[in-house]
């Protein structure tokens, strides 16, 4: 992408479930267009989910520009014929299907058509990565894309500026993030955002044998969702409602332990360089397992021991629903050297290209 003529690109994201699609082509967009002053045209199917992140977005729009990105609401079905034509460069997030004509489009056009992927540690995203490939039906050419935790890959999405806002994020700044939320100060603090799917009042108990004070901040929908409302000896739930990107970050920034789920939220608790807790997003025959043994080899990659076995036997339990007190003892136990780690960690990774950078790098190339 070259700095002469005004860049132009389609970002197209369909909102499969939950809120990572849109949240992670939100991200993708705000950076290119903030950082690269890329026109963006965020071409998205459900405006309603997509309300939830920008709240000042309305449903009733075809089209509106909000923070700088121009936001279309799409038919990405495949007689569809109201996309707008493709320009010189088409992000296609999480490799969905598109239009017929569309697609011909970008044949015609010759747009330069990258498949944006999920983000995993797995051996053999650095094979994939850049890997061009043909569509068999259109005949039409595309890359892939993957995000990635090395330098084989397009790296993790992140921000310019994101290392500085969160040095300069205060003591101050935190007290008043966890007031603000109606929590109280100098609490044990955790951030709690889980799948429906977690046995999570069976969690709570177990949390309250710790006889430790803790707050924990939930986002209302799934507070709402809770069995029951109980009165713990040692536990204060507080519901949140939802949250900015940057308001979540500063969240996670004031916990002391960050539960996380999917794939945006996973990598915001990494920049926040603090211990995490990470649920990957369920799916058949347990391949979200084999994606969270496959991170935590990598994270873990340079560290000790004991630090190593605590995050594994720890995630282990969080995502089988097992919460042993032994083990919750343990790692509530270790909280100094696990919030080393995981600033340790957090920076080492803000030392690698970040995604967007990456992108529009080998665009430029292109
Ligand atoms: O909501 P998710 O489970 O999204 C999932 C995953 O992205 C998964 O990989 C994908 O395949 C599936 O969607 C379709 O978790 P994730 O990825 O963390 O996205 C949540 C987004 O919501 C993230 O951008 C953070 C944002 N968020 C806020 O901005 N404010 C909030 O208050 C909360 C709770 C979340």
């Amino acid at each position: 992408m070259n700095n002469k003529s005004p860049i132009v690109c389609h970002l197209i994201c369909k909102v499969i479930d939950f809120f990572g699609d849109i949240g992670i082509a939100w991200r993708i967009a705000k950076q290119l267009n903030v950082d690269f002053n890329i026109e963006v045209h965020l071409l998205v199917d459900d405006l309603i989910t997509t309300q939830r992140l920008i709240p000042s977005l309305k449903t009733s729009l075809k089209k509106q520009v909000i923070d700088g990105i121009n936001i279309y609401h799409g038919d990405f079905s495949e007689d569809s014929k109201s996309l707008p034509p493709p320009p010189a460069f088409v992000f296609n997030l999480f490799n969905i299907d598109l239009p017929n004509l569309y697609k011909a489009l970008i044949q015609s056009e010759k747009s330069k058509y990258i498949v944006i992927e999920y983000l995993s540690a797995e051996a053999w995203v650095d094979n994939f990565h850049l890997k061009p490939s043909i569509d068999p039906k259109s005949g039409l050419n595309k890359t892939f894309f993957y995000p990635g935790f090395t330098n084989q890959t397009g790296g993790l999405i992140r921000e310019k500026g994101l290392f500085l806002r969160r040095k300069g994020f205060s003591q101050a700044k935190r007290n008043k993030v966890i007031q603000s939320l109606g929590g109280e100060l100098g609490l044990y603090s955790i951030s709690l955002f889980y799948y429906p799917t977690q046995k999570i009042e069976v969690f709570l108990d177990a949390i309250d044998r710790m006889e430790k004070p803790i707050q924990l901040f939930v986002p209302k929908y799934l507070f709402d969702l809770l069995k029951q409302k109980k009165n713990y000896q040692f536990l204060y739930i507080i519901p949140y409602p939802f949250l900015s990107h940057e308001d979540f970050d500063n969240l996670l920034w004031s916990c002391n332990l960050n539960f996380v789920r999917g794939e945006d939220s996973w990598i915001r608790a990494l920049w926040a360089g603090k211990p995490f807790i990470w649920q990957p997003y369920i799916q058949e025959n347990n391949i979200h397992y084999i994606k969270l043994k496959a991170f935590l080899r990598c994270y873990c990659e340079s560290c000790d021991q004991e630090v190593s076995e605590i995050l594994f036997k720890i995630h282990d339990d969080w995502l089988n629903n097992k919460f042993s007190d032994v083990l919750w003892r343990n790692f509530f136990k270790h909280q100094p050297l696990l919030e080393a780690f995981a600033l340790k960690q957090s920076n080492k990774y803000f030392k690698e290209a970040s995604f967007v950078e990456s992108l529009v790098d080998y665009c430029s190339e292109t």
